[in-house]
């Protein structure tokens, strides 16, 4: 009887570490397997602090350019010096600097689940322009994605484009001819180290809850701020 219980325990214990190790091999598959190359903000300096101008794009289809295996996938992008597009979501910034943010996003709507991120938290003044406009809220049903940096205690709402919208971008890189909101914030780095950024709206159309997919692999709806 003790024997057969034991037996059991033991069967349940392996079956757990077994059902471990591979959900841990399928969470580091997906981090690896669409990861992000890190692209390096140009650094200007003003006055002896570091300043940084951070463009970004967000899609909802990024298109065979950028991602030949997941064209569906919903993205972020980031714009180089020299005006290009890079499906690149490891951002290197240097640390204790000023960072400007623009955001370009030409997707819909999917809503926020938790409505408190409708309100911007961690940034300069808590407030951002939404097309020009300063913003403290938004309708949290009217989120497309967020940009979060958690350690940062950092959270901004990109408002969605109407699903009305007459010129929607397809497949990314989106022209700015296209229908799209733009909004702008300010951050500052601290201290050196590598923090996760991501965004919190379950925007990822067909999988599971709206989180699978681009929502849990590097190089989309997430990645790192390398702060050096
Ligand atoms: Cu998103």
């Amino acid at each position: 009887m003790r024997t057969a219980t034991g037996s059991k325990l033991l069967g349940v214990l392996i079956g757990l570490a077994v059902a471990g190790v591979l959900i841990g091999l399928y969470v580091n598959k997906l981090t690896l397997d669409a990861g992000s190359p890190a692209y390096t903000v140009p650094v200007t300096t003003q006055g002896g602090h570091k300043v940084v101008d951070l463009q970004i794009e967000t899609v909802a289809a990024v298109g065979p350019q950028f991602s030949p295996a997941h064209p569906d996938y919903v993205s972020y992008l980031v714009r180089d010096a020299q005006g290009a597009w890079l499906r690149r979501t490891v951002w290197r910034l240097p640390a204790n600097a000023t960072v400007h943010v623009t955001i370009y996003n030409f997707d819909s709507a999917s809503g926020l689940r938790n409505p408190l991120y409708a309100r911007p938290q961690g940034i300069d003044g808590n407030s951002f322009t939404l097309d020009g406009k300063p913003t403290d809220v938004i309708d949290p049903n009217d989120t497309s994605h967020t940009f979060a940096v958690p350690a940062y205690g950092l959270v901004v709402p990109l408002s969605g484009i109407p699903d009305s919208a007459k010129h929607p971008c397809g497949y990314a890189p989106c022209a700015l001819s296209l229908d799209h909101r733009t909004i702008t914030f300010t951050f500052h780095t601290g201290k050196q180290g590598h923090f996760r950024w991501q965004c919190f709206v379950p925007c990822a159309a067909g999988w599971i809850d709206g989180f699978g997919g681009p929502m849990q692999t590097i190089g989309y709806m997430d990645g790192f701020l390398d702060v050096v």
